[in-house]
């Protein structure tokens, strides 16, 4: 059994988004442990620990549950700043790359990967993609539209081969692996692991990106042990919530206070609200404090980029 302070990650294997923290885990050579979740809806063990939140990853130690990479990243670096992702040169730049690798090339690599030949989806995942973004998962029409795509993903790697041949640096963050890595890499290793002839295909033009690839793969997932989803669930029950020292940012641009009931949903897709009561907030983050029979009461956090929020 882990203890309070062991970061517990709710994920799959398949998991692109998932690959970033595991990773990190790498990079940091921290000891973590795994509760494998459903790639699909429903969610019956990670559902009373989120509130509604449903996407994969979701981060846990003790009762404070993280969602987003985006934050999950920001907060293993605030815990185990021993080796930072992020360095004072990068500290702007570094989160950015999510918003490119996460939306515009993740959205590039939907259609390159589950339009290309010989993939075959159950119709209850397409059913459950559509019911996540409000729009049609229509395998045909990604086919159709998959050379297009390919043209853009192709340019997408293309940035990542000028930033590495304008640097002739091994990473993309410097001189050791970080946060910019993590988030470039997600999309090529979807592609490598989900459908790795159109892998092949497109790679070949980047010779130094899929060195680069190989380079991050290697890094490994440190350490970890394999936890039911029983044990996390119970572990949150046993760990009072602490809200984090600081509370709530009085520069809040909405006037939001502490203890006001709010509800928060991501602005892409997964916009199931979550509502609870406001414990802390500042530019970059907001947490709200809820409870469930199966975990009792837990601090549930969001980053602000792509999330909104509204008292409720
Ligand atoms: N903005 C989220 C996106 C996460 C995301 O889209 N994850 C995918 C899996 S890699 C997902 O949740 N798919 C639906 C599911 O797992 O139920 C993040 O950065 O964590």
């Amino acid at each position: 059994m882990p203890d309070a302070n062991t970061p517990i990650l709710h994920h799959y294997p398949s998991s692109p988004f998932s690959e970033k923290v595991r990773l990190a885990f790498g990079i940091k050579g921290v000891h973590w442990a795994s509760v494998h979740i459903p790639m699909m809806a429903p969610k019956p063990d990670l559902i009373p620990l989120t509130g509604g939140y449903r996407l994969t990853p979701v981060l846990q130690i003790g009762s404070d549950i993280y969602c987003d990479t985006q934050l999950i990243l920001r907060e293993l670096d605030r815990r185990y700043p021993q080796v930072p992702l992020i360095t004072p040169a990068l500290a702007g730049f570094a989160p950015m790359i999510s918003m490119w690798s996460d939306r515009a090339f993740f959205q590039t690599s939907i259609p390159v990967i589950f339009g290309s030949t010989g993939y075959n989806l159950p119709a209850e995942f397409a059913a459950d993609r559509e019911q996540l973004s409000g729009r049609p998962f229509d395998q045909e029409a990604m086919a159709r539209a998959a050379p297009r795509m390919r043209d853009q993903w192709r340019a997408h790697a293309s940035w990542v081969e000028a930033q590495l041949a304008g640097t002739g640096s091994d990473w993309l963050s410097g001189g050791s692996p970080g946060l910019i890595d993590l988030h470039a890499h997600m999309n090529f290793w979807f592609a490598k692991n989900a459908h790795r002839p159109a892998y092949d295909a497109l790679i070949a033009a980047t010779p130094l990106t899929e060195a680069w690839v190989e380079r991050v793969e290697a890094i490994g997932h440190a350490t970890f042990d394999r936890l039911d989803a029983a044990a996390a669930l119970q572990l949150a029950q046993e760990t009072p919530p602490i809200p984090r020292t600081g509370g709530v940012d009085p520069r809040e641009a909405q006037g939001l206070r502490a203890g006001d009931l709010i509800s928060i949903n991501a602005d892409d897709y997964g916009r199931d609200p979550i509502s609870g009561t406001l414990v802390y907030s500042d530019v970059n983050e907001i947490a709200i404090q809820r409870g469930d029979p199966a975990v009792g009461e837990v601090i549930v956090h969001f980053p602000r980029v792509g999330y909104t929020a509204r008292r409720t």
